[in-house]
C-alpha cells in the first residue's frame, strides 16, 4: 500500500481505511467504544502492514543476489517501542499525525500506549539494537537473531523506598502489534540424550547424537526499518514451544496437569530474560536458553544459505556471525556438530568454515562476567557439543604446546576447560580460539583485553584481537528524542545529519554565536521543563528548571559507583546545613537504575538514595538548593526524556571497568557535559570535545591497578577527608531514617571494612573538587551554552553508523545493498 517517503505518495485515506480496519477487525471496537490502546494497536497494525511487506521484499532481493551477510546474535536486544521510532525511519511522522488527527487521535498521546519491549538488560542489549538500526539505514545486509521472552527486565516500582520486582508482560494480552510469526522457519532442537559411534552403509564410522527430547524453536519477526530507504531486516527472535501439546495418553487416564508438563518445561525455556547485567549466574535453565538460541539461529542460517542456492562450502564467504559477547558462543560446536555430523564433513574441513565465519565481541573485562559453564552440566544437556569442545580444546593445546613447548603455566592458563574441582568450560577463552576476529568495544577496553585479559593470545594469534568503539543510533537518540534540537541542527546543516552525523560538526560554528546560544538554550530548558512535567506527574516532586540537571541513569553496580555520587549529595547536605560560608547552584541530582533481584548490595544504594531523597526534598532548611529524584522502573522509553534534559552526565565508574558505556554519548549529543573518569568511552569522547569541554577526574587505570598493588587502605582516605567523613557518618545515623539508625550501614561498612573494592574513597576529593569547578562554570551561561554546542557539534564518532562501518570494512568484509 505505501512505501517509504521516499520512493512512494502516501495514501492517508487508505492508512485511515487500515486503522479502522484493523479497530473492529483484530481488536474488535467500534471507532466510539475504542480506547487509546486499542487506537494505538489499530495504527501500529496499519503502519506494521508496510514493514512486514517490505521484509519480504528485502529478504526475496537479498537471496537474489546472493549477498553476503552479517548474522547478529545476541541474547538481548533492548529496542525501546518500536512506532515512533518506525514512523520516523519511513518518513511518515506527519502524515501519520495527520490520519489520526482526523480519525480524532494525538499521535503524541498514541505513542505513550505503547509498552516498552524490554528484551534487555542495559548497554549490552542497547547497543545490539544501535547497531540493527544502523545496518539497515545504510543496508548493509542482516538479519538479528534473539530469544522471544515471553517476560522482558522485570518492572522496578518502590515500596518504602526498597526495590519491588514484578513480571514484565510486554505482549500484553493483544500481542504485540509490531511482530509478525514465521511458522513456516520452525525449528527442531535437540536436548539431553547421549552420543553413538555407528556405521554408514560404506564402513564409515561417525559420531552421532542421540536426544533425549526436542523442543520447537518458533520464529517471530520483528521489522528493523532502514531510514529513509526501502530495507527493512529481520530481528527474528525465537520461541520455544513443545513439539506435543501434551501427552495425550496422562491426558487420556484424566491426569490433566500432569499431562501438560512437556508442554510447560518448554515453555519455561523462552519465559523471562535474566536479570544481570555483567554478572555471570551459571543457571542450567540460562544455559538451555542460550543453546536453543543458537541452535534455532544456525538452523534458520543454513536454511536461507540453501535457500538462495547457495553451497555449504560458500558458507564463511557468504555469511558471518558475530557473537554479541560469549552468550551464544555455543553455537561455534554447535555449527561444527552440523557440519560434521549432519553434512558428513571432516573436522579440518568444518573447522576451516567454521573458524572463518564467527566472529566476537568482548564486552567485560569484569571477572565476575566471564562466563565459565560447568563441564558436566554441558555433558549432560548438549553431550555431543562437549565431545567437539574437547577435540577444539585437544587442538589448541599443541599449537600452544608448539608456541610454548614444554610451558605447562600458559597451557593451563589458555586452556579452554578450567582444571579444578569442578571442571569449567571457559567461554571467551572457546571464542578467541574459535573466531577470525575478536574486538573489545572501545580504544582502551581494547588494549586491556589485549594487555590484560588475553595476552598470550594476542601473541599467538596476531592481528586477531582489534578494537571497534561503541556508537549509538542518532535516530532514536536525537532526532526521535529531541525534535527540538533537531530542528536546530537541520536549519544549521542541512536535514540528512540523522545518516550523515559527520555533518553535525558544522554547529562547532555556532557556539560563540549569542542568538544560537540562546536557542539551543531554550530547547535544553523546554527539555528539563518535559522531564520535570513527568516527575511532577509521576512523583509529585516540584523542580525548578533553573537548576542543574545533573543525571545518572545506567544499571546499578558498585563499580559503576552511584554511591560515590550520593557520598557527594550527601557532603553537599551536610555543608548546606553546617557551613555558612557554602554557596552552590540549585542542582537537581536524577537517578534511574535497576538492580539485578539478588545484588543485595546494589538494593541497599538504592534504598539509600530513595531515603536521603525523601529527606532533602522535603527539607525547608536546604532552601530549595538540593533535590534527589530516583525515577522508578528506568527504561528506554524515560531515557528518551531524560537524556535531551540534562546539563550534566555522569560517567564515573572506576577507571578500567567500564568497558565503553553508551549512555555518555547520548548526553553528550544532546549538550550535556560529562564528569567521568579516564575510562571507557570517556577517553574518546574526551579527545574529541578536548579536556575544556569536559570533566574528567579520578585515578587512572594504571594508578588504580597500582593502588591495588600497593595495598589499598580506604580508612587512610576516611581519615584524612573531614567531608568524606561526615559523609560516610550520615549513612551510620538515623538522619535519614529516624529512630532506626544502621539501615543505610551496609554501604559504609562494605567502603571500610569492605575494603571498597572499586576505590570511591580514593576518588571522592577529586570527584568533589570537579563537581565545584561544574558549579562555577554553570554561572557563566554563555561559556556553559558554548561547550554544550562543542559536545553535541563534535559527537559525529559515536554515531552507531561509524561503528557499523568499522564492523563492516574491518571485521566482515560486507557490502551495502540498496533494496
Ligand atoms: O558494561 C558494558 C558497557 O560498558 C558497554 O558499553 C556495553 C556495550 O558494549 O556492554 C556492557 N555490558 C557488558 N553488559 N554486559 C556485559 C557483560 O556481559
Amino acid at each position: 500500500m505505501i512505501k517509504n517517503g521516499q520512493t512512494q505518495q502516501f495514501d492517508k485515506a487508505a492508512f485511515k481505511a487500515a486503522v479502522e480496519k484493523h479497530l473492529t477487525t483484530t481488536y474488535a471496537y467500534t471507532t466510539e467504544s475504542a480506547t487509546p490502546h486499542a487506537w494505538y494497536l489499530a495504527m501500529a497494525r496499519a503502519l506494521a502492514e508496510i514493514s512486514t511487506g517490505n521484509l519480504l521484499a528485502t529478504e526475496q532481493k537479498l537471496a537474489k543476489e546472493k549477498a553476503r551477510s552479517v548474522n547478529y546474535l545476541s541474547l538481548e536486544f533492548l529496542i525501546g517501542r518500536l512506532t515512533g521510532n518506525n514512523l520516523i525511519s519511513l518518513g511518515l511522522y506527519e502524515n501519520v499525525a495527520s490520519a489520526m488527527e482526523e480519525l480524532g487521535q494525538n499521535l503524541t498521546d498514541l505513542l505513550e500506549e505503547e509498552r516498552d519491549p524490554a528484551l534487555g538488560n542495559g548497554g549490552l542489549g542497547r547497543l545490539a539494537a544501535c547497531f540493527m538500526d544502523s545496518l539497515a539505514a545504510q543496508e548493509y545486509p542482516a538479519v538479528g537473531y534473539g530469544l522471544h521472552y515471553e517476560y522482558g527486565l522485570f518492572r522496578q516500582s518502590f515500596e518504602q523506598g526498597r526495590q519491588v520486582e514484578t513480571p514484565d508482560g510486554w505482549r500484553g494480552v493483544e500481542g504485540y502489534p509490531w511482530e509478525v510469526v514465521r511458522p513456516e522457519l520452525t525449528q527442531t532442537v535437540s536436548l539431553y540424550g547421549y552420543v553413538e559411534s555407528y556405521l554408514d552403509e560404506d564402513g564409515n564410522n561417525y559420531r552421532r547424537w542421540v536426544p533425549g527430547m526436542t523442543v520447537d524453536g518458533i520464529a517471530w519477526d520483528l521489522p528493523i526499518v532502514g531510514y529513509d530507504n526501502n530495507s527493512v531486516y529481520p530481528l527474528r527472535l525465537w520461541e520455544c514451544r513443545s513439539p506435543a501439546p501434551f501427552n495425550l495418553a496422562r491426558f487420556n487416564d484424566g491426569d490433566y496437569v500432569g499431562a501438560q508438563y512437556p508442554a510447560l518445561e518448554a515453555g519455561n525455556v523462552t519465559k523471562v530474560l535474566y536479570p544481570n547485567d555483567n554478572h555471570d549466574q551459571g543457571k542450567a535453565l540460562r544455559l538451555m536458553q542460550q543453546y536453543f538460541h543458537c541452535a534455532c539461529s544456525i538452523a534458520d542460517i543454513l536454511r536461507r544459505h540453501h535457500a538462495a542456492g547457495n553451497e555449504i562450502e560458500d558458507l564463511a564467504k557468504l555469511e558471518t556471525i558475530q557473537l554479541n559477547d560469549t552468550h551464544p558462543t555455543i553455537a561455534i560446536p554447535e555449527l561444527m556438530r552440523v557440519l560434521i555430523d549432519e553434512y558428513k564433513m571432516g573436522w579440518e574441513a568444518a573447522w576451516a568454515i567454521c573458524s572463518q565465519t564467527f566472529a566476537y565481541t568482548n564486552h567485560t573485562l569484569l571477572p565476575e562476567a566471564l562466563e565459565t559453564w560447568s563441564e558436566a552440566l554441558i555433558q549432560q544437556m548438549l553431550p555431543r557439543h562437549m565431545e567437539i569442545i574437547f577435540e577444539i580444546n585437544h587442538r589448541f593445546l599443541k599449537e600452544v604446546e608448539a608456541a610454548w613447548p614444554g610451558n605447562n603455566d600458559v597451557k593451563r592458563k589458555l586452556s579452554i576447560i578450567q582444571e579444578g574441582p569442578q571442571r569449567m568450560v571457559r567461554m571467551a577463552n572457546l571464542c578467541v580460539v574459535s573466531t577470525y576476529a575478536v574486538n573489545g568495544v572501545a580504544a582502551l577496553h581494547s588494549e586491556l583485553v589485549k594487555r590484560d585479559l588475553f595476552p598470550e593470545f594476542n601473541e599467538l594469534y596476531p592481528g586477531r584481537l582489534t578494537n571497534v568503539t561503541n556508537g549509538v543510533t542518532p535516530r532514536r537518540w536525537i532526532k526521535y528524542c529531541n525534535p527540538g534540537l533537531s530542528e536546530l541542527i537541520s536549519e544549521k546543516v542541512g536535514s540528512d545529519w540523522p545518516v550523515h552525523l559527520e555533518k553535525i560538526a558544522g554547529l562547532a560554528e555556532f557556539a560563540d554565536d549569542e542568538a544560537f546560544q540562546q536557542r539551543f538554550m531554550a530547547v535544553k530548558k523546554q527539555n528539563k521543563q518535559r522531564l520535570a512535567d513527568w516527575v511532577k506527574t509521576n512523583m509529585d516532586i516540584d523542580l525548578d528548571t533553573n537548576a542543574i540537571f545533573d543525571i545518572q541513569i545506567k544499571r546499578l553496580h558498585e563499580y559503576k559507583r552511584q554511591h560515590l555520587n550520593l557520598l557527594h549529595i550527601l557532603a553537599l547536605y551536610h555543608r548546606l546545613l553546617n557551613d555558612p560560608t557554602f554557596d552552590m547552584h540549585p542542582r537537581v541530582f536524577f537517578f534511574g537504575a535497576k538492580a539485578a533481584p539478588g545484588y543485595a548490595l546494589a538494593k541497599d544504594i538504592i534504598f539509600a538514595i530513595n531515603k536521603v531523597a525523601e529527606k532533602v526534598n522535603n527539607d525547608p532548611r536546604l532552601g530549595g538548593k538540593l533535590k534527589v529524584v530516583f525515577v522508578p522502573d528506568y527504561r528506554v522509553s524515560l531515557a528518551e526524556i531524560l537524556f535531551p534534559a540534562a546539563d550534566v552526565s555522569e560517567q564515573i565508574s572506576t577507571a578500567g571497568k567500564e568497558a565503553s558505556g553508551t549512555g555518555n554519548m547520548k548526553f553528550a549529543m544532546n549538550g550535556a557535559l560529562t564528569i567521568g573518569t579516564m575510562d571507557g568511552a570517556n577517553v574518546e569522547m574526551r579527545e574529541e570535545v578536548g579536556d575544556d569541554n569536559i570533566f574528567i577526574f579520578g585515578l587512572l587505570v594504571d594508578e588504580v591497578q597500582k593502588l591495588k598493588q600497593e595495598g589499598y587502605d580506604p580508612y587512610r582516605y576516611y581519615n584524612a577527608d573531614s567531608m568524606l567523613r561526615a559523609a560516610m557518618d550520615l549513612l551510620d545515623s538515623d538522619e535519614f531514617t529516624p529512630g532506626q539508625p544502621g539501615l543505610l550501614s551496609a554501604i559504609r561498612q562494605n567502603l571500610l571494612e569492605g575494603g571498597d573494592p572499586y576505590l570511591v574513597l580514593a576518588d571522592f576529593a577529586d570527584y568533589v573538587k570537579t563537581h565545584e569547578k561544574i558549579d562555577a562554570a554553570y554561572r557563566d551561561q554563555k561559556t556553559w551554552a558554548h561547550k554544550a554546542i562543542l559536545n553535541t557539534a563534535l559527537m559525529s564518532k559515536f554515531s552507531s553508523d561509524r561503528s557499523i562501518r568499522d564492523y563492516a570494512n574491518n571485521i566482515w568484509n560486507l557490502k551495502p545493498v540498496k533494496c
